[in-house]
């Protein structure tokens, strides 16, 4: 089991007869897999019927004894998918109606053009290679359609095949020879290939004098190579963008607005039905917070975009950091369509060293709530059409697939992939679910004997269960043993690994800095976004504002984030403050050792490669955890000038040790 098949590993399928009238490449895949994995009733006749039924919405599909129905044939696609599963983990498909909450799923590639991954720990890129290596081999085929399919099984729909950091060579004939093969291999899977697009393409592919959006020339410029797109891929999805943002070009470069950018390139989309995703992922230097600027810079612009742009925001309102209040932009634009950009790939999780089921992360920013139309107005319904009408809905997770035989380099790692597929199909899904599907999937083998009797229970109580919950528990380990009570951004520099609460050189934007983020001095620690403060809590709807500003109301989960706070402050486990975030620092590492010795009781249940691979890499975070946990202590310690708790263990690693080091390498 080297984990290339993720959670479609092959077993021993039934024969069975399927009565299907359309012979689409899309119905041919549906039937091809079903033939290849049918579990049910041996010599079962199956019908795949594609018509209406208001029922249905969009892809969804239906299923009951006699079949698949569903109104589209991506729709008979998911159904057999969805059936296949069920067959496999147990769960009945006598009568199901699922509907995907939102159109467009899509995973964002932040892959280069020379085949390296911006911020990915899973190999080099699986779509590109270099200039110098253009053309498309038959391993690539094999890949595209394998990484096509796993896309497919779990509801996703559109990729985008270049990083956000765009090199305008994406739009260059040569590599668009290569994006419409990828394309023709994605389609028969359903799904749509966007690209990410460098402001500046004009100036700097086309030899333009100027990018400005509003130059007839520039206009004609974007017109003339959308044609040629659409001539190569005539469902072409359409364009992400990352503008003005971390020193990309964009409107702004020309004294134009986020609205005037995004709508010249919607308006040049729109004859082909293409949208444009543009991010809010923006910042400066000038800001006093920057949690504050999302907000600031596109509110005033609500309304300002063509219904085919849709605003991309990260859940978070500064950066994918392992727990963050949901982005107050959620709901907050109401005349334009917005959606949440999630991030699998694990930046600021522990790379894939560490174990983080991210679902729970993702399911804590969509259940919140937002009350920006009353009560229950979650970021989820916020964002997939049912409370605004938007035109277009969509979801992007940021992949964390690379050329690593088993796609994302840690083998729990591809249990985020499986997340985000299921979340955006359906945000109702609770982790649990989600967990309990993807383990029978990845790891349960019906061909072997787990116990003397019995072996599937055997199996579900000796790995599925304590497996279950070490993943359930995983991330709110790594916030506990990383940034806890609401610390934020407290990484070594760039490669956001390990702690680095310390960083805060002169010579860098302040916004760049750790030291920014924690405040930390004799008197306290916490970034005060209270009303007193950066009043950040304005930009949530009441009755949350209040809620976040009140440090008695305030969840604690995120109290350093909006509040600055003395150090013996007391929370309302009666401790104080210092000593709670001690005792979270030191709950972070006893809760990885828990995962060792959970992991190691798995043995006779699993095989041993991936036994091996992840024991050794429980070993790792755990010491991972424990750099964690010294650094921020002994570096925090020094303001707070008291002792950790002497109930607690004592520190491995001395400060200087770990500041001359940097965390990634100490176990090297
Ligand atoms: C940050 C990453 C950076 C990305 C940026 C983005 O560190 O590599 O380019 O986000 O989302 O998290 O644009």
């Amino acid at each position: 089991e080297n984990g290339h098949q993720l959670w479609l590993r092959k077993g021993k399928a039934n024969p069975v007869t399927i009565v299907c009238q359309g012979s689409s490449p899309i119905l041919k895949n549906a039937v091809k897999e079903l033939e290849a994995g049918w579990l049910g009733e041996p010599g079962s006749k199956l019908i795949l019927s594609v018509g209406r039924d208001k029922r249905l919405k969009g892809d969804g599909f239906m299923l009951d004894s006699r079949g698949i129905h569903a109104s589209t044939d991506k729709g008979i696609l998911y159904g057999v998918y969805d059936l296949l599963r069920r067959q496999k983990t147990g769960e009945s498909a006598k009568s199901v109606v699922s509907n995907p909450a939102y159109e467009y799923r899509l995973l964002n590639h932040w892959d280069n053009l020379d085949g390296s991954v911006e911020r990915g720990y899973a190999g080099r890129s699986i779509f590109w290679r270099g200039d110098k290596d253009l053309a498309v081999t038959q391993n690539d085929r094999v890949l595209w359609q394998e990484y096509a399919r796993a896309c497919a099984s779990v509801g996703i729909n559109a990729s985008v095949l270049n990083n956000v950091n765009a090199s305008p060579r994406i739009l260059d004939p040569e590599y668009l020879k290569r994006v419409k093969a990828i394309a023709d291999i994605l389609r028969p899977y359903g799904i749509k290939t966007f690209l990410s697009v460098n402001f500046s393409s004009p100036v700097r592919l086309g030899g333009l004098k100027t990018s400005d959006p509003l130059d007839k020339d520039v206009i004609r410029w974007w017109k003339v190579k959308t044609e040629e797109i659409y001539k190569l891929i005539p469902d072409f999805g359409g364009f992400l963008v990352k503008a003005n943002s971390e020193g990309q070009p964009g409107p702004q470069d020309f004294g134009r607005t986020h609205a005037d950018g995004a709508n010249m390139m919607a308006d040049v989309l729109k004859p082909y039905r293409g949208i444009v995703m543009w991010r809010a992922f923006v910042y400066s230097s000038q800001e006093k917070d920057r949690a504050r600027q999302a907000y600031n810079e596109f509110m005033p612009l609500d309304g300002a975009f063509r219904d085919n742009v849709i605003i991309q925001v990260k859940n978070g309102p500064i950066d994918f950091q392992p727990r963050e209040p949901f982005s107050p932009l959620f709901g907050a634009m109401k005349k334009t369509a917005v959606m949440p950009e999630l991030q699998i790939t694990q930046e600021y999780l522990g790379h894939s060293y560490q174990l983080a089921f991210l679902a729970p992360m993702w399911e804590e920013c969509l259940k919140s709530d937002t009350y920006q139309e009353g009560k229950g107005s979650t970021v989820a319904r916020c964002t997939d059409g049912s409370i605004f009408k938007y035109p277009y809905t969509a979801i992007a997770g940021v992949a964390n697939t690379g050329l690593d035989l088993n796609w994302c380099g840690h083998p729990f790692a591809q249990a985020n992939w499986y997340a985000f597929g299921r979340q955006a199909w359906d945000h109702t899904l609770t982790s649990e679910q989600i967990a309990d599907e993807w383990t029978k999937l990845t790891f349960y083998n019906p061909d072997v004997a787990y116990g003397k009797s019995e072996k599937h229970g055997d199996w579900e109580r000796g790995f599925l269960k304590p497996v279950k919950e070490m993943m359930l528990e995983s991330r709110e380990a790594v916030v506990n043993y990383s940034m806890p009570l609401g610390f934020h951004h407290i990484f070594s520099a760039d490669d956001h690994y390990g702690p680095g609460p310390w960083f805060g050189p002169k010579s860098v934007r302040p916004d760049w800095t750790s030291v920014y983020y924690h405040q930390a001095d004799t008197n306290g620690v916490g970034f005060n976004r209270t009303r007193s403060g950066s009043n950040a809590v304005s930009q949530y709807h009441e009755p949350l504002a209040s809620q976040l500003n009140d440090v008695q109301t305030c969840p604690e989960k995120y109290l350093l984030w909006f509040h600055h706070l003395p150090w013996d402050f007391k929370l309302k486990s009666g401790k104080t403050l210092w000593d709670e975030i001690c005792f979270h620092y030191d709950h972070g590492i006893q809760q990885v050792r828990g995962f060792q010795k959970t992991w190691d009781l798995t043995e006779p249940y699993v095989d041993k490669q991936r036994f091996l691979q992840v024991q050794n890499l429980l070993m790792r975070q755990t010491l991972d955890a424990q750099v964690w946990k010294d650094g921020c202590i002994l570096y925090f310690q020094q303001f707070s000038r008291r002792p950790v708790p002497y109930d607690l263990e004592r520190p491995v690693f001395g400060l200087e040790f770990i500041k001359k080091k940097r965390p990634i390498l100490i176990f090297e």
